[in-house]
């Protein structure tokens, strides 16, 4: 066997079906919106220190595209502005360089994905101990976490620290939270929304899960006929930190071919089954692919060197795998 994990441009450009040149280390990333600033696609005109600035924009990319950061006042895009020592917040309302809720104008930071991802940590500042807030001292804001549509879990944050400290407060989740939408925002109608206002600091979150593909299982190299007009196994190893039955095998996928199918033309099933292909103790997906279907999308050509394969876990989050080859010409 001969595989390794895939560079994140290839994950970006299998996700997104654009050619990007971001290169993204696998695994966790963390996107910071305070200096030094890190995954932020552009950050010409961002604050040096502790400075505020306005941004200008309503919103902007991160991840090399993957996400979106978006600011929003009563329900309307808003212009973001940002503070290179407390991250973003939406420009105008009581405080410029924070998230607030002044006046009934609830302000809001979306941080969009375009797919599932999972959340680790998130950190905001700015939520201080400030002496004459209306139920007590303390500023809160709430974090609002989503898949779907669907808020899967919420977060309410209270201030820790004096006016004048960093009032930095981090929540992070013993289970990663999966979702494709994260929002910042003081909540109106609440005893402690008048005065309560903050930043967006950093995330960190991870875009997809590698996964060690094994093409033609106890074989290397991996020679395919390109007449073949059978089918190819391909197994996805399992190890004592990844479980193999969190992969939807509907979604999974190698150069872009689905899984092929058996059985009667009336109730076709995958052609994909859970044993043991490499011996080592843990559980694999076998899963079978049409060698003619690779060859007829022209993912699979005489100068073919690996293929990829991709799919989602059960909650979403995406999977990437490569395996190298050597197709055969037709004899
Ligand atoms: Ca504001
Ligand atoms: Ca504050
Ligand atoms: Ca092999
Ligand atoms: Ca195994």
């Amino acid at each position: 066997m001969r595989s390794r994990t895939p560079g994140a441009a290839y994950i970006v450009a299998a996700l997104i079906g654009a050619v990007s040149a971001s290169v993204l280390a696998v695994g966790a990333e963390t996107v910071s919106f305070v200096e030094p600033y890190a995954n932020v696609d552009n950050t010409a005109g961002w604050s040096v220190g502790d400075a505020t600035v306005n941004l200008g924009v309503t919103q902007f990319s991160i991840l090399g595209g993957v996400g979106l950061a978006q600011g929003e006042r009563a329900g309307s895009p808003a212009t973001i502005s940002q503070r290179g020592t407390r991250g973003l917040g939406v420009w105008g309302g009581s405080d410029s360089d924070e998230i607030d809720a002044q006046s009934g104008n609830q302000e809001r930071i979306t941080l969009a994905f375009d797919h599932v991802v999972r959340v680790n940590w998130v950190e905001i500042r700015s939520l201080f101990i400030e002496p004459g807030q209306v139920i007590d001292d303390t500023e809160y804001g709430r974090i609002e976490f989503s898949k779907a549509g669907i808020v899967v879990h919420t977060e309410d944050l209270a201030g820790a620290e004096s006016p004048g400290a960093l009032g930095s407060v981090t929540a992070s989740f013993s289970t990663p939270v999966s979702a494709d939408q994260i929002e910042f925002f003081v909540p109106t109608g609440q005893p402690w929304s008048a005065g309560s206002e903050f930043a967006v600091a950093q995330i960190d979150v991870t875009l997809f899960q590698p996964v060690t593909v094994d093409i033609k299982p106890g074989s290397d190299p991996n020679s395919i006929n390109l007449g073949e007009n059978g089918v190819l196994p391909v197994a996805v190893l399992g190890s004592a930190d990844f479980d193999v039955l969190e992969i939807d095998a509907e979604t999974v996928a190698l150069g872009g071919v689905a899984v092929t199918t058996r059985g009667p033309a009336k109730a076709p099933k995958l052609a994909c089954s859970y044993e043991d292909a490499n011996g080592d103790g843990y559980t694999d997906l076998a899963a079978f692919f049409s060698v003619q279907e690779l060859v007829a999308i022209g993912a699979l050509t005489e100068s073919t060197t690996e293929l990829n394969l991709t799919g989602n876990l059960t909650d979403g989050l995406p999977i990437s795998g490569m395996d190298f080859v050597r197709p055969v010409p037709p004899q």
